[in-house]
């Protein structure tokens, strides 16, 4: 019997080597991936480095609805072959990077293992993770039963910024 269909929420960033090119490349990669139907992918924002090393550039971020019927380790091994398609090189935790994929949501499941940790450990308190998500499903629990509506609520979301049409040849994510 194939396994069930999980929505899964999969964050995206990108704030090098031309974002804009890189999530559009990312979200052509997430529609590829096997026994997955991408259903939806959020508008996009300009957001300014949380944590990291100083001087980074801004990022550019949005959230991709995805349903699979991938079991969530294999999920991750196929958002980290796009990371490495798209030349992701990790010097430094929350370092410069062409392309992020962190799987937000995974259902309702609560993951915590070597390699993953559903609901992502920092989705609640992040805005340019909150905002596209809640575009996308603001009603969403997480499996705590908090709402993605109210857990923006509680968040500030200075720093955060709407792209507009990711087509376009400028690459920086313009305020
Ligand atoms: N891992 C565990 N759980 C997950 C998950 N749910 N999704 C493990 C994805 N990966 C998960 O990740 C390190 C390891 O986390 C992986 O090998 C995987 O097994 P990484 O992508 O190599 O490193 P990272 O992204 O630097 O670390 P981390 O802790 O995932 O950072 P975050 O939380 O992703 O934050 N500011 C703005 N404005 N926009 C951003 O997109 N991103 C970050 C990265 C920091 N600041 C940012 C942004
Ligand atoms: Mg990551």
């Amino acid at each position: 019997m194939p396994a069930p269909a999980v929505t899964a929420y999969i964050g995206i960033g990108s704030n090098l080597a031309h974002p804009r090119q890189q999530v559009q490349r990312a979200v052509e990669a997430l529609k590829a991936i096997p026994a997955s139907r991408l259903l939806a992918v959020s508008p996009w924002y300009g957001s300014h480095p949380v944590g990291g090393p100083a001087g980074q550039p801004d990022y550019l971020n949005g959230v991709a609805c995805l349903q699979t019927r991938l079991a969530p380790l294999a999920l991750l091994d196929a958002l980290q072959a796009i990371e490495q398609q798209q030349g992701r090189v990790r010097h430094t935790r929350w370092g410069a990077r062409t392309l992020d994929l962190d799987l937000l949501l995974y259902g309702n499941d609560i993951i915590d293992s070597e390699r993953l940790s559903v609901p992502h450990p920092r989705l609640a308190e992040r805005a340019f993770v909150l905002v596209p998500l809640a575009d996308l499903a603001p009603t969403l629990q997480l499996p705590n039963g908090c709402s993605v509506a109210s857990l923006l609520g509680q968040t500030a979301t200075t720093g955060l910024w709407p792209v507009a049409g990711c087509h376009s040849d400028n690459d920086t994510p313009q305020r």
